[in-house]
């Protein structure tokens, strides 16, 4: 009975974004709906080069974004933009030629609004049901979407999603084997 002769390469990356909320200094071309400054990235766990077994990434943006489709060619594989709405990012990682392997095709929600686990729901309500005795309102801590009132505090806040994945090449030709083997 013999074993089932299989091998397979995995290499983490990271992938996410970060947002903020644009506040009284304006990026230069941001149209005056968007109300977030976002970054989205491709990159490797501790900042480790991924490029040597990557070719290229393209990502398909809303398409209420002029030229959705982004191809960025050299890392830092990241692109920065302003918008006002949450939305799925499609991400192409294209690897190097000699590996001859398919595209990885994947999805990125988008986060611009911060969000709480349940967790965090039941320690806030504590917390709101404690300070409902306090006069001063304004100490709340807690994020309430949808409303333009929150504190300074929270309006500075970096909201991120932020995503520790593998890419996991089975069977790799010889050639990509040497390269992704190489570092
Ligand atoms: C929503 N499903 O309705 C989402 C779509 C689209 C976000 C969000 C900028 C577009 C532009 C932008 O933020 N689009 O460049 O004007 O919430």
């Amino acid at each position: 009975n013999k074993r089932i002769k299989t091998l397979s390469v995995s290499r983490p990356f990271i992938y996410g974004n970060t947002a903020k909320k644009i506040g009284s200094i304006r990026p230069p071309n941001a149209p005056p709906e968007h109300t977030h400054i976002w970054k989205l990235f491709i990159k490797g766990l501790n900042n480790d080069d991924i490029s040597y077994f990557i070719k290229k990434v393209v990502v398909k943006l809303h398409d209420t974004y002029p030229n959705p489709i982004r191809t960025l060619e050299t890392p830092p594989f990241e692109i920065t933009e302003t918008g006002w709405g949450e939305f799925e990012i499609n991400i192409k990682i294209y690897f190097i030629d000699s590996s001859n392997e398919k595209f990885l095709n994947f999805y990125h929600h988008l986060r611009l609004h911060p969000y709480k686990t349940p967790n965090q729901i039941a320690s806030t309500e504590e917390a709101s049901t404690a300070t409902t005795t306090t006069e001063n309102s304004n100490n709340a801590t807690t994020k309430d979407e949808g409303k333009n009132d929150n504190s300074k505090k929270q309006d500075d806040d970096i909201v991120s999603s932020v995503i520790y994945d593998e890419i996991i090449f089975n069977e790799p030709n010889e050639t990509f084997l040497n390269v992704l083997l190489s570092k």
